[in-house]
């Protein structure tokens, strides 16, 4: 690549005066060695801006050294030493191409702008900080200065860099999106699958290795035995450069080439930054593993006192100028700070944070169709379904559950044309179960997409892509493959809207269930995990009109929602559904049949093993409620089931233990105990992982044991 700085890391042959005492910062004779800067076009004024957003970072953290000492702020990891690479980076990119830092790229925040009292807020909790206390030292992001927060887990957000380089090439925008991951963080399977689909993809991405040397105490030896990270490019189809993180020129350089390759060849690019960790991994946690001569030497390469000789060197600046731009700049970070310490003590308000879990939903803006909100609530809709008055006047046609869904899949595509499909095998085989065949004729390759089998990489993406305004659907070829990308949904998805107000805007489509033998790895209901997780949404259909309604509800939903589709009733039942676009209301439980001996609440397979039961025993009048929705549950629907019959049987398809039944169960003990005239009854699937034989798993499922347990609560 012509345009790229390919500066190695420079051979030092210089010396150390002083003795070292292991804190480089209080060593003021140190003789550097000299690190070649090349400033080709630059002027003196952009030398002398680059060395301030250079400098900015570690007079900030120096600073917050102090105030962590007098235990003002919490937690800190230093990027003391490092700043060259987030400095370099952001300002080798426009402001409004997405960056996705990690804990030590303070540099990032600083450069693109980020007014300091907030920041500071920021660090100590406050509600006026980036996360309204929600999150700590760098796990916030913002949308204003196009910069993604980090979980802890690192490797998550390489694939949110991937979903936003998507977004970009989709809307034909000259762009490219960065993250960064530390050279530990690589062996993580995030930053394979991340690599790997922005291969694929061919993704405007830049993936920053920043080799700091150590991952907590782990030194590279022990972290991987390539010979450098970037030989790994190779392996993923693409190009990578390995340069000398600690001089800030090569990395303005370095990333402004990759930038233009990367927007011209429309391709992803790894960089290889060497650097040095100068401080613990965090300040608690100490440096005694690290040999001092480590220090000794980097403490040489120091990316802020070797720029400053440079550009003395250079009569760019003298020593009293630098001097008066470390003034200038610290007594900014002390009324910034002043700003931040007059911050009002937060007031926790339980209202307000449980409110704040979800991105309240907007109005669609209509494209195609008007959005018709069907009120089945109060109607039976198995077999034959009836539609209310209102909506009986619609035409209506009768549909496997299979093909409701599909249905509801299409409209969607023609409402939303920023909605994007993603899956492996959905684009021409149309899916593992077909409900997107024909899809890609339709809409074409760009809006249904195969993917390489990386669900987390997928999951992360879908992020990316809500980051630039995108909705998508990814679909599990199996509800039980969605482990592999499990912290993508739980942690990233779920968590950010209540941390930093970035929606997830993406449905998750979860074929489910057991029945057709298909064993531990294709049977599993896992609807359990999820609604465990605040910021889900999880919802179940059980029939022909709501698998439609439903899955258009949830697409229009700008938050995550995993939509379980139950496998054995896809060709298995069917029922009437309304030809137009319509949406049938999350959190919303529908009564089946209405009765006074018992109730039966359950969803899913359930409804049908429940009410085949009740045509069998016309003798016993069941009350059947399909909870239509598992997070948000419907408690006025489930409260008015138990007051018609005082006894309650939960039914469901998932094992017993840490079932949704026992939630259920719970709630209704707590609140409708003087409904009861019987315990609360849970029949469930036995706690085993689901079984391949056909007995073996009829012996598994509920279904089997269903009559045993009505006969116990009807003999209360
Ligand atoms: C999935 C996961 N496992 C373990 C950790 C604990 N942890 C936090 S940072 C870190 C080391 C990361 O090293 P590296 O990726 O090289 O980045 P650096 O901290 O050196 O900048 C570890 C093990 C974590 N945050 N996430």
């Amino acid at each position: 690549m012509q345009n790229i700085n390919h500066n190695g890391v420079h051979e030092l042959r210089a010396f150390l005066f002083v003795h070292f005492n292991n804190n480089y910062l209080r060593n003021t004779q140190i003789e550097l060695a000299a690190m070649h800067f090349e400033r080709k076009h630059l002027t003196n004024d952009e030398l002398i801006s680059i060395y301030k957003k250079l400098l900015l970072p570690r007079l900030i953290e120096e600073k917050m050294l102090l105030l962590l000492r007098q235990g003002k702020i919490s937690k800190w990891f230093s990027g003391i030493g490092q700043e060259a690479i987030a400095a370099g980076c952001a300002l080798a990119l426009e402001p409004d191409e997405w960056i996705m830092p990690l804990h030590r790229n303070l540099g990032v925040f600083t450069t693109r702008n980020i007014p300091l009292h907030k920041l500071f807020m920021q660090w100590q909790g406050n509600k006026g900080g980036f996360s309204k206390g929600r999150e700590r030292s760098f796990h916030f992001g913002t949308k204003e200065f196009h910069i993604c927060g980090m979980i802890s887990h690192l490797g998550p957000q390489l694939a949110i860099a991937d979903g936003v380089a998507l977004a970009y090439k989709l809307k034909k925008e000259n762009k490219i999106s960065l993250a960064f991951t530390g050279e530990a963080g690589t062996s993580e399977g995030d930053f394979h699958e991340a690599l790997n689909v922005a291969s694929v993809w061919d993704l405007p991405v830049i993936f920053i290795v920043e080799n700091n040397g150590y991952g907590l105490s782990t030194p590279v030896r022990e972290q991987y035995r390539c010979e450098n990270l970037i030989d790994r490019a190779k392996g993923y189809g693409i190009e990578g450069v390995r340069i000398d993180g600690n001089n800030i020129l090569a990395v303005i350089d370095t990333i402004k080439g990759v930038r233009e390759y990367c927007i011209r060849e429309q391709k992803p690019y790894l960089v290889e930054c060497t650097t040095f960790r100068m401080r613990g991994h965090e300040e608690a946690s100490g440096t005694k593993y690290i040999p001092k001569e480590l220090f000794e030497e980097w403490a040489l390469k120091d990316p802020i006192i070797n720029f400053e000789r440079y550009l003395c060197n250079e009569h760019v600046v003298n020593e009293a100028e630098i001097n008066n731009i470390k003034e200038e700049i610290k007594q900014h970070i002390e009324s910034e700070l002043q700003i931040g310490f007059r911050a009002e003590t937060l007031i926790p308000d339980s209202e307000e944070e449980l409110h704040e879990v979800y991105a309240p939903k907007a109005q669609v803006q209509s494209k195609k169709y008007e959005v018709r909100i069907i009120d089945n609530s109060n109607q039976p809709a198995i077999g034959n379904p009836q539609l209310t008055t209102d909506n009986r006047q619609l035409g209506t046609t009768e549909k496997r559950f299979i093909d409701a869904i599909k249905e509801g899949l299409r409209q969607s595509m023609h409402q939303h044309e920023n909605l994007i499909l993603m899956g492996q095998d959905i684009a021409e085989y149309g899916g593992a179960f077909k409900i997107t065949e024909g899809f890609v004729q339709e809409f074409g390759k760009s809006r249904v997409r195969n993917t390489p089998l990386c669900e987390s990489a997928i999951l992360g993406a879908a992020l990316g892509l809500s980051l630039e305004g995108f909705k998508s659907m990814v679909e599990m070829q199996f509800a039980d493959f969605v482990t592999v990308g499990f912290n993508q949904v739980v942690n990233n998805l779920a968590k950010i809207y209540y941390r930093w107000g970035q929606n997830a805007d993406t449905v998750i489509r979860m074929p489910t269930g057991a029945g057709v033998g298909a064993g531990p790895f294709h049977s599993q209901s896992n609807e359990a995990w999820f609604v465990h997780t605040p910021g889900l949404k999880v919802v179940y259909p059980s029939t022909s009109i709501d698998a439609k309604g439903l899955l258009i509800a949830a697409i229009n939903d700008p938050n995550p929602v995993m939509y379980f589709e139950h496998k054995a009733l896809y060709r298995s039942i069917n029922g009437l559904v309304p030809d137009e676009y319509f949406e049938i209301e999350i959190g919303k439980a529908r009564l089946v049949r209405e009765g006074s001996d018992i109730s039966i609440i359950t969803y899913g397979s359930g409804v049908h093993w429940a009410t085949e039961y009740a045509q069998q025993h016309s003798d016993i009048s069941i009350d059947i409620l399909d909870l239509r929705t598992l997070l948000p549950l419907d408690y006025d629907a489930i409260k008015s089931s138990v007051s018609r019959s005082g006894k309650v049987l939960l039914l469901h398809e998932d094992t017993l233990t840490g079932g949704i039944g026992g939630e259920i169960s719970a709630w209704i003990t707590e609140h409708c105990f003087e409904m009861l005239d019987a315990p609360v009854i849970r029949c469930a699937s036995l706690d085993t992982p689901v079984p391949f034989n056909l007995e073996l798993e009829k012996n598994f499922l509920a279904k089997s044991r269903l009559d045993v347990y009505v006969q116990k609560l009807i003999k209360y």
